[in-house]
């Protein structure tokens, strides 16, 4: 995978610049402002940090384009003929964005415009994408609708179902004859493929200091992944590890017995002046900043956290989601802190619900990698690393192919 950072006058300007470099296929990591007082031409500039992936494809046969005509013994249509005769509609997660930013006060305006520019960029990426996958003219074969049906029954939101299985059918050796087991198979690595998690070896083979803001709704679990966070031994669990809890009503028992039990330091702060003096002393540590749980809806809620970021300056920001929401839910309160730029997601709570396939649609559509996932309370025991094949198995369990 290849990684470089581009800058402009303008987030549009920008992402020309990386695709005439990149082509059209680039992946947005990052997008950041700079100031005219911190620039060189002493004007504005926005610097965006895209990704191209050059792996070969771990597919069992190269992608040619469609075939699916002749499968059909039809004449090749031309490609004309293929373009959707109207504009694809605009993605749902694109539009709750544009309907907070209609709705939310001036406060926070630079944000606001880059998530614009950003869900207009995610709009074409989109539509590009979606052009490379063509439906079959007559629809999907029985058996392809079947493991359709089945994603989105497993939480899998209605386009990426159909966009992996359009893949899969494109993928499949035996098109339209092929069997479920198989289709299943391809569907698998297609998701395999997208399933990006958070890279811990990369922050944790050293002993700098790290330090990472947990961010989420009320109750969805962040005091609960900061524990688990410190204590799984393949995460944080040999680092020296500082919690420190913001809790308006301090720390809970929960995170007292387990300071108790696992030696972790909690320091209790509630203040903005109070953490920034913290930090100041902190060296070679993890520090986990717990942040008091509020609907993200609440009013001035954000701009509190913007302080806390200032003061804290975090490496990451990890935001926690709670899986047994409804996935419109989800989107809704991950668009709203999407403004803090978050650099991952914890998925707390996989055993709360029968729709695990919502961990694929929130993290592809959130284009962020997931650090870990919470399926239960048991702090030393409930905690999986991010894997795909944790993932894949609850989906398609009891359907092994
Ligand atoms: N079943 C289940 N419960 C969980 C999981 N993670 C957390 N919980 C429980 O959910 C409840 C809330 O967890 P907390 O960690 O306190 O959530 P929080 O986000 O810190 O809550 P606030 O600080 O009040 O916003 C607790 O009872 C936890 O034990 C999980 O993966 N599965
Ligand atoms: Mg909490």
């Amino acid at each position: 995978m290849k990684v470089k950072t581009f800058s402009g006058s303008s987030l549009p300007e920008a992402i020309v610049k990386a695709k005439q470099e990149f082509g059209d296929n680039i992946i947005l990591l990052e997008s950041k402002e700079i100031s005219a007082g911190r620039t060189k031409s002493g004007r504005k500039l926005v610097q965006v940090t895209v990704s191209v992936d050059e792996r070969p494809s771990k597919t069992p046969k190269p992608w040619t384009p469609p075939s699916i005509n002749e499968v059909y013994g039809q004449s090749k249509t031309t490609t004309s003929a293929r373009q959707p005769a109207t504009p694809p509609k605009k993605d749902h997660f694109n539009q709750m964005i544009q309907d907070i930013l209609a709705k939310k006060p001036k406060e926070l305006n630079q944000e606001k415009q880059i998530l614009s520019e950003l869900a207009e960029l995610r709009d074409q990426i989109s539509q590009l994408s979606e052009q490379k996958v063509q439906e079959p003219e007559d629809g999907l074969p029985a058996f392809y609708s079947d493991v359709k049906d089945d994603l989105t029954e497993k939480g899998v939101d209605e386009k990426l179902a159909s966009k992996v299985v359009k893949r899969a059918y494109q993928m499949s050796e035996n098109g339209a004859e092929a069997g479920k087991a198989e289709i299943v198979n391809l569907v698998k690595t297609e998701l395999h493929r997208m399933f990006n998690p958070y890279n811990f070896k990369k922050i944790t083979g050293n002993n700098n200091k790290r330090v990472i803001l947990l961010v989420g709704a009320t109750g969805v679990g962040k005091t609960t992944s900061a524990m688990k966070l410190a204590a799984h031994q393949e995460i944080f669990g040999k680092r020296d590890v500082l919690i420190v809890s913001t809790d308006l009503y301090g720390p809970s028992e929960a995170l007292k017995a387990f300071s108790k039990m696992n030696g972790t330091t909690v320091l209790e702060k509630k203040r903005v002046d109070e953490l920034k003096s913290v930090m100041e002393t902190v060296k070679d540590e993890v520090v986990l900043v717990d942040t008091p749980g509020q609907s993200p809806f609440a009013p001035n809620y954000l701009s509190r956290l913007e302080e806390y970021m200032k003061a804290v300056k975090p490496n990451d920001v990890f935001l926690v989601l709670s899986m047994n929401s409804d996935l419109k839910d989800l989107y809704l309160s991950a668009a709203l802190y999407m403004l803090l730029k978050p650099s991952a997601i914890v998925l707390t709570k996989f055993d709360e619900t029968a729709q695990p396939g919502k961990a694929f649609s929130i993290a592809n559509e959130l284009n962020l990698p997931i650090a870990a996932i919470g399926d239960g309370k048991r702090i030393f025991i409930d905690t999986q690393l991010p894997q795909a094949d944790y993932v894949l198995d609850k989906i398609f369990e009891g359907n092994r192919a």
